[in-house]
């Protein structure tokens, strides 16, 4: 028989059997910041690491034990690590790997914070970065330099939605010495698994998806290298991006319906993305299933189980029109954020990207006029109805 949606079993059971104490079928929430040590000899023997067992939240706690290993098992990884936010995955996984004079190589379209993170407060600490287009593997090549340590990147991309080749950029770095890290916010494991395409490191911003409600942020490390998942384990401890018990709690149980969230919202998406492409006042959408170039198609079908939930529209009158749809709009709500059940709106140039140069981040193809638009997981035709009348308002 074949299974079409096993990944829904997975979402429901990863990363634990009931409570071994009283059976509880969710797991307890360990609110605590340090555990006690039976006796002096314990405590020593735990620090030494030739005893298992709890310490101190910071460096270990059992409610986020249980989402790391719900999250390994999803991504197909051996390692995982819960952060603070999404924004301290990426700063963790960067610092853990990289030094002053090493050289970084970054998607243009990245998430504003990251982008600014990269470009300019870790140039303060020496680490260079150059940002092309990576689903172009001309412009990765010319990008390499000597001192080249890593490939960075989000794909698809916050928030034009271009797609990079995982196998090939991965394949590509390891030949020159480099490691990639993929951010894997935007499709999450039910659509992605950048580890089974050879990428060393994938982070989420678990704020988004697999969290699923808009009510907890946080981040996650997946790797399958042991050399790589001790330098995350040592950055994490030592820079304190730790998350907490409860948002644990939240995130893993947020993950029990990740992929009936996501599948929905994506078919969602899919009848938006078509309805926006055949509307009149619609000058351009931009969604993973429209796309035209031969080659992309062909990573897509390989690399990709679906085109997610996320759509990018820019409207014929471009900046002014797009304004006056953020403020016409019912269902959507007119916030940043993304990968909740509720439908989310936003104009990236003045928001989610503004911090980017202008320059740049017209460059990286974030027009003034862009509008990006998280589908949820309300009734596709309210969305749509909604999104007409805005459209008519205009
Ligand atoms: N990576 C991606 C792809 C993101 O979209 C975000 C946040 C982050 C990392 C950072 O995660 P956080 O620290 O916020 O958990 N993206 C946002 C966005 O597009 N709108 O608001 C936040």
């Amino acid at each position: 028989m074949k299974k079409e949606n096993e990944v829904k079993t997975k979402c429901i059971h990863s990363g634990g059997n009931p409570d071994p104490m009283f059976g509880a079928v969710m797991p307890p929430i360990y609110q605590v910041s340090t555990f006690a040590f039976k006796s002096a000899e314990q405590g020593r023997k735990r620090f030494e690491g030739k005893e298992e067992g709890y310490i101190y939240t910071r460096m270990g706690n059992p409610t986020i034990n249980v989402l790391e290993r719900a999250v390994a098992e999803l991504e197909e990884g051996k390692y995982a690590y819960a952060t603070s936010s999404g924004m301290s995955a990426v700063s963790t996984a960067i610092l853990a790997t990289c030094s002053s004079n090493d050289h970084l190589i970054c998607s243009s379209a990245l998430y504003g914070a990251t982008r600014v993170l990269i470009e300019n407060e870790l140039k303060r600490f020496g680490i260079e970065s150059t940002f092309v287009d990576t689903s172009k593997k001309e412009e990765v090549e010319k990008a390499l330099r000597k001192n080249t340590k890593m490939i960075y990147i989000e794909t698809p991309t916050n928030p034009t939605l271009a797609i990079t080749n995982i196998e090939w950029c991965s394949k590509f770095a390891h030949k020159n010495g480099c490691i990639v890290i993929v951010d894997n916010t935007f499709l999450s494991p039910i659509l992605q698994k950048p580890l089974n395409l050879g990428a060393d490191i994938v982070l989420h911003s678990v704020t988004k998806f697999l969290n699923g409600h808009s009510d907890v942020i946080g981040g996650v490390l997946i790797t399958n290298e042991r050399e790589i998942a001790n330098k995350l384990e040592n950055s994490l401890h030592l820079f304190g991006g730790t998350m907490d018990p409860h948002q644990a709690y939240l995130v893993f149980r947020g993950i029990k319906t990740l992929a009936l969230r996501v599948l929905c919202a994506q078919e969602n998406a899919r009848k938006v993305a078509k309805f926006l492409k055949n509307h009149p006042k619609v000058e351009k959408v931009l969604y993973p299933e429209f796309e035209t170039s031969k080659e992309i198609k062909s990573v897509i079908k390989r690399q990709m189980k679906g085109p997610g939930a996320l759509i990018s529209f820019e409207l014929k009158g471009g900046l002014e029109a797009g304004k006056k749809l953020l403020n016409a709009v019912k269902v959507a709500t007119l916030a940043v954020s993304l990968g909740g059940v509720e439908s989310l709106i936003q104009h990236p140039a003045s928001m989610t990207h503004s911090s980017v140069k202008k320059e740049e981040r017209l460059k990286a193809g974030i027009t003034d006029g862009l509008v990006r638009l998280s589908v949820g997981c309300e009734c596709a035709e309210d969305l749509i109805d909604d999104l007409k009348k805005a459209l008519d308002k205009i």
